[in-house]
């Protein structure tokens, strides 16, 4: 379990509470939060996420969290439209963009929505002085639906990808991780970790780099890598981005959810290998030591998904479910997840 190792050795850590009120350290020290469910969060004001799904199985809380805690602490930076918290090394931060906010005569106003998002990011992180986007969660209402003929998260994927060439960010490569999930209603919603330090990109050598996925997927590539590792003081942390049943480029398993699973595991694997081959702290990462995120298209699906996660990773892994829209409408399960290891002669952590 990653949160086992001592934490005054690390900078940052995630954790996930089913109770949306408890966020396991003082506010003083959340640099971010994410939380999950379908109602409005009460009252938490600044510094999260709201992510408007559904949380599995029906009978767990209806809403979960997850609090991305700093050993340093937090001071909050003004900003007119994102919330930015950050402690000297690492910001965090969280925007919307409503669709209905985009001028009148927007063509794909999604497009034009996640094209304005990336642009307020960015030029966030260069005003703070944050250049290297290290992670973004990008949440997105009817992600497979279509206007004016073309698919959303088609829409989304040129929007974020002229978002970057706008603010002067590679578009291949040195890209961060990321996922993007479709949600019932409400607006273009990103969260993201951004750091003074560039991360190293993993990519995963049984898939094709999102970044160079052909054209049969959109006439703009999703600009994100597999995973990134990300350094702060002796603390690797590895930011894996949402993985899915695809080998090559193309779906595989198409309505069976089990064989998904179990290519999405494959997967992860792979990537983890790939990570531990340029990690600096010479460990390995295993699936069972992230902190999961997994989502799912159907909710009856939860059962089998769950049993496969349960049998591979054993009891002792920490995973919550989610009940959203995956970007391709033949996928029906992605998972994404965050570990961190120390360098094996790490000193308890100190801002630099
Ligand atoms: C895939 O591998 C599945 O557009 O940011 C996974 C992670 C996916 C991130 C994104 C999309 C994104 O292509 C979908």
């Amino acid at each position: 379990m990653p949160t086992a190792l001592p934490a005054e050795h690390l900078a940052l850590r995630a954790v996930a509470t089913a109770d949306v009120t408890t966020t396991l350290a003082p506010p003083s020290h959340v640099l971010g939060r994410m939380l999950f469910g379908t109602q409005a969060p009460r009252a938490e004001g600044l510094r999260c996420q709201h992510v408007r799904a559904a949380v599995l199985p029906d009978t767990a809380p209806p809403a979960c969290a997850e609090s991305w805690i700093s050993h340093l602490p937090v001071q909050t930076l003004a900003d007119p439209f994102i919330t930015l918290q950050h402690n000297g090394d690492v910001l965090m931060g969280s925007l919307e963009v409503y669709e209905q906010d985009m001028p009148a005569d927007s063509e794909y106003p999604l497009e034009a929505a996640a094209e304005l998002a990336y642009r307020r990011l960015f030029h966030a992180l260069d005003q703070h002085g944050y250049r290297h986007l290290w992670r973004t969660w990008n949440y997105m209402a009817n992600i497979n639906g279509s206007s004016q003929g073309l698919e959303r998260y088609r829409q989304f994927n040129t929007g974020r990808h002229k978002g970057f060439a706008a603010s002067a960010r590679d578009v291949t490569g040195n890209v961060p991780a990321a996922c993007a999930l479709g949600v019932r209603s409400g607006p273009l919603s990103v969260a993201f970790i951004a750091g003074k330090q560039a991360t190293i990109p993993i990519e995963n050598p049984r898939q094709v780099s999102a970044y160079h996925y052909p054209r049969e997927y959109g006439d703009t590539s999703p600009t994100f890598s597999r995973a990134s590792l990300a350094h702060l003081g002796a603390q690797e942390l590895l930011l894996l981005s949402g993985t899915a049943s695809i080998v090559g480029h193309g779906t595989v398993h198409v309505g069976d959810v089990e064989a998904q699973t179990h290519e999405t595991l494959d997967n992860i694997d792979a990537v983890l290998a790939e990570a531990a081959r340029h990690s600096q702290t010479g460990q390995r990462y295993r699936a069972a030591d992230l902190l999961l995120r997994v989502y799912i298209r159907h909710a009856t699906h939860y059962a089998a998904v769950k049993q496969i996660l349960d049998q591979r990773l054993g009891a002792a892994h920490s995973a919550f479910y989610l009940h959203v829209d995956v970007c391709r409408s033949d996928l029906d399960v992605e998972i994404e997840g965050v570990a961190w290891h120390l360098r094996p002669t790490s000193t308890p952590y100190l801002s630099r």
